[in-house]
């Protein structure tokens, strides 16, 4: 494929996953006897921006008018969300925020807790919808790019916040020079984004599905950015998401922000440990057979019925590529409403309450969402008397709750 920011043929592989079905897809019980239309996950490397990337095969459209993710299922996350609110508001005059794909509003909320005027992008329809009737957010239920960027030139943000969206983007310049349209010298900008170096170091392909469009290492996202007219200032290594990066961004020639040594340290951390080699790169492609291998050995000496805790996106790229089904796993819990009484996407495990662990008391659990493993043992441990096994990154030795 042409590579999606610099145009060289990228056609090294990463990963390759097989075809799957759409992981957001979750299916209701209607839908059951209709075909599933699948993709294949093979996401390659550019040689030259080192961008892993899967091809546009599917619409935004497509993907995200009706979404099944909530930010505001995870009280790990809503404290994340505090944190940052704390951490932006303690470094920078903000008066005002927009964010961009702000889901159901739960970090708009903390700023408005704070007292600061906010407004929200989010273009899928029933979590825009969540986020303006229920979180009392502002929200814009529509796509951003330069076109919206132009219609909110009066809206003068302090803070642009787009978490874990631009691994979503098909058109970096498009939604780039969207951003940088609506940011003066003072503007600061956040980007959080899965950094592929932990995925690579935690054996994590859970990631890769076909919402995930570019998976990122930093120098690559840093000169996706100045490429762009965007100067990343500042990076933290953050944990939410199996391992993430916070990037702090403004526009390149702003004489406001100095770029901080962290930025020259990480390139230099992922030139030193081969993560801006190609070639190394492509040696990841090695592991998911063994993990799957591993994995199906973990969980074939399992004695009876065994639940998911956790019904993540993620969690079904990890299922179908190992190819673990209903005939495996009784059935999945979700605290999100949204995902409760439909089916998982390709491995067609029934997703029920959290109450249902109650009623059928399996002895194994095994938790897909390994970033939000210490929330959910936690949660199995006071829902779950019986004590039953916790298994999470089942290719590694068993946890107990
Ligand atoms: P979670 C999302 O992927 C969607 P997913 C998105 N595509 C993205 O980019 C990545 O995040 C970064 C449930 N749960 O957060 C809630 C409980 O039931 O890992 C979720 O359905 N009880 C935007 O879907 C799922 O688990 C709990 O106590 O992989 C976790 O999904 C907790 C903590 C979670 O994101
Ligand atoms: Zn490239």
């Amino acid at each position: 494929m042409r590579c999606r920011n610099c145009g060289s043929d990228a056609s090294l592989v990463f990963a390759d996953l097989r075809s799957q079905p759409l992981s957001n897809s979750y299916l209701r019980p209607e839908d059951l006897d209709k075909p599933e239309i699948t993709y294949p996950l093979r996401p390659v490397i550019c040689p030259d921006c080192r961008l892993v990337q899967l091809p546009d095969l599917v619409s935004p459209e497509a993907i995200f008018r009706e979404y099944a993710y909530f930010s505001g299922q995870s009280n790990q996350w809503i404290r994340h969300c505090g944190r940052y609110a704390d951490e932006m508001l303690d470094r920078h005059d903000i008066r005002k925020v927009l964010e961009i794909a702000s889901n159901d509003g739960t970090l708009l909320a903390e700023f408005q807790d704070r007292h600061v005027q906010v407004l929200g992008v989010e273009p899928a329809r029933n979590v825009a919808w969540q986020a303006q009737t229920f979180t009392g957010v502002p929200t814009i239920p529509e796509f951003f790019g330069m076109e919206l960027a132009w219609r909110l030139a009066d809206y003068h943000p302090d803070l642009i916040v787009a978490n874990n969206v631009l691994a979503h983007v098909p058109d970096f310049d498009d939604f780039l020079g969207g951003c940088r349209r609506l940011m003066g010298d003072g503007t600061v900008a956040t980007f959080e984004v899965p950094h592929l170096a932990r995925q690579i170091q935690d054996d994590d392909f859970s990631q890769i599905y076909m919402e995930h469009r570019s998976y990122f290492g930093f120098i690559t996202v840093q000169r996706i950015l100045s490429d762009r007219g965007l100067r990343v200032f500042d990076v933290e290594e953050i944990d939410t998401h199996g391992g993430s990066l916070r990037l702090h961004v403004c526009r390149f020639e702003s004489p406001v922000h100095q770029t901080q040594a962290s930025v020259p340290q990480l390139s230099r951390w992922e030139q030193e440990n081969a993560f801006w080699d190609p070639d190394a790169l492509a040696q990841f492609a090695e592991r998911p057979p063994e993990i799957k291998r591993a994995t199906l050995r973990a969980l074939g000496e399992v004695d009876g019925p065994i639940a998911l805790y956790g019904a993540p996106a993620k969690g079904n790229t990890f299922l179908n590529y190992c190819g673990i089904g209903a005939e495996m796993i009784a059935f999945a819990v979700d605290s999100t409403p949204a995902k409760q009484g439909t089916y998982l996407p390709g491995s067609r495990i029934p997703v029920l309450a959290p109450d249902a662990l109650n009623a059928h008391q399996p002895q194994t659990i095994f938790v897909t969402a390994s970033n939000w493993e210490a929330e959910i043992t936690a949660k199995i441990a006071e829902e779950c008397p019986w004590n039953p096994t916790v298994i999470c990154r089942p290719w590694r030795a068993k946890c107990r709750a």
